[in-house]
């Protein structure tokens, strides 16, 4: 690396004062005008969960985001995702959620593609060491990760952003800093900040520790990678947060402690719920049951699907969780479906908003297509078709003279002319 690999901010030299400049735009002020700040906001939302270091989220973490407070604005938010598989998840998405709540109100937010870290396989959550992955694999994975987030991102802002500013949204890997790491280096440069009790202390390491399959050091060390990514953020772009899943905050505490003990400096976590299977399982690659984002593995049509199915007991905290819907229309949603709960508003309206985030209108459109198909509402030559991907035969969907009459819902009548056969 050509950076030194510590540069110390020295001890007691604040970064709070980096200038709160302009006026407030108009979309700011009415998504955080108000007692209530962003933090408080998405709390009672349910989607921010934890806050650390405890001691500092009643007063300085509240203060770093709200404008006309501690004068810090604005601030800098990232979130890992690692590349063991070639698109983000269900799961994923919510972490990225909370990343847009930091845009939406006017802050620089950070994606960050394991590209490194991935190599080594985060322990955090895990009963068992991941199964390692080649080189390459991981850099093609990065590649698909690093344009779906891209493309999340773009559709965030098309379809939500009206012209309000918004704060950047930056994609990074973290092999570009530890591709070119000679590794004597980093380990007498960073290995000498932590201490083995307080690393071996992890609920994550202690997890493994205990299985029979015990822990590589290769994953041991996965911590102390992460750390580092939230240190040289912290130096690189003012990056004073680290957002991710519950299972992330015992990385996210590792990185705090190297962070404060290098430059006196407090940094902060905050988490997400984990989102759990019918079973109480992750949502995720590792048990299996993943919801794609990547259209090619979850069609559009399936990504609503999972959503128009949740529970009634769920679809309130999703709704919450997975949509930007201000809360006093989730509570007129929810009175309805009191009224009417055969017609499964909430979960179509869930479904409908996910979807939009994460395929744009032209995915909905297609799911909406799909949908109407399998559930009878399309049919040809006076034929129900129920399957979207059934070819069209000659003879039974294409009569003789070449004309179909196509019936789609109860009204809609067409006839086709098909021009070549
Ligand atoms: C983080 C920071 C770094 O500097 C470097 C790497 C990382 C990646 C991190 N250690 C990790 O392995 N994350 S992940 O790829 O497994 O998931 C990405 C994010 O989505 C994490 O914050 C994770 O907690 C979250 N996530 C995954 N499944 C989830 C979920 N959040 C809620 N519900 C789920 N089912």
């Amino acid at each position: 690396m050509a950076a030194p690999i510590l540069r110390c901010i020295s001890r007691g030299q604040g970064l709070g004062t980096l200038g709160l400049s302009g006026v407030l735009p108009l979309g700011l002020r009415e998504a955080h005008s108000g007692a209530q700040g962003l933090l408080a906001m998405q709390k009672a939302r349910g989607l921010f969960k934890e806050f650390f270091p405890e001691r500092g989220t009643k007063t300085e973490l509240p203060e770093l985001f709200d404008r006309g407070t501690a004068g810090s604005f604005p601030q800098t938010i990232y979130c890992g995702f690692d590349p063991t598989a070639d698109s983000l998840h269900v799961g994923h998405l919510l972490a990225l959620l909370g990343l847009f709540h930091f845009q939406r109100a006017g802050h620089n937010v950070i994606a960050l593609v394991g590209g490194a870290t991935a190599r080594l396989g985060d322990p955090s959550g895990r009963t068992k060491e991941r199964e390692a992955l080649e080189a390459e694999r991981v850099q093609s994975n990065a590649r698909a990760l690093r344009q779906g987030l891209k493309a999340l991102a773009a559709n965030h802002q098309q379809l939500f952003a009206n012209g309000r500013t918004w704060g950047s949204f930056t994609v990074l890997d973290n092999s570009a800093w530890y591709q070119k790491q000679d590794v004597v280096d980093f380990l007498a440069a960073v290995g000498g900040h932590f201490r083995m009790g307080t690393l071996l202390s992890r609920l994550s390491v202690q997890t493994r520790l205990k299985s029979s399959e015990g822990m590589s050091l290769a994953e041991f060390l996965y911590q102390v990678l992460q750390a580092y990514d939230f240190y040289y953020l912290f130096q690189h772009y003012r990056c004073r947060v680290q957002l991710g899943g519950s299972d992330q905050l015992g990385n996210i505490m590792s990185g705090y402690e190297f962070i404060h003990k290098l430059t006196g400096e407090d940094v902060f976590g905050i988490s997400v719920p984990l989102i759990t299977s019918t079973t109480g399982a992750k949502l995720g690659k590792s048990a299996g049951n993943a919801v794609w984002l990547n259209r090619d593995k979850t069609s559009p049509f399936e990504l609503y699907q999972f959503f128009v199915r949740q529970q009634d007991d769920l679809v309130e905290r999703y709704l919450k969780l997975f949509t930007f819907l201000p809360l006093p229309e989730i509570d007129h949603i929810m009175q309805l479906h009191v009224k009417e709960p055969e017609k499964r508003g909430p979960q179509k309206r869930l479904a409908t908003e996910v979807t939009k985030l994460v395929h744009g209108q032209e995915g909905l459109d297609s799911a909406k297509r799909y949908r109407m198909i399998t559930e009878g509402g399309v049919s040809i030559n006076h034929r129900q078709v129920t399957n979207p991907e059934s070819v069209l035969v000659v003879g039974q969907h294409i009569l003789k003279n070449g004309l179909s009459l196509l019936k789609i819902g109860k009204r809609n009548f067409y006839i086709i002319k098909w021009l070549q056969l």
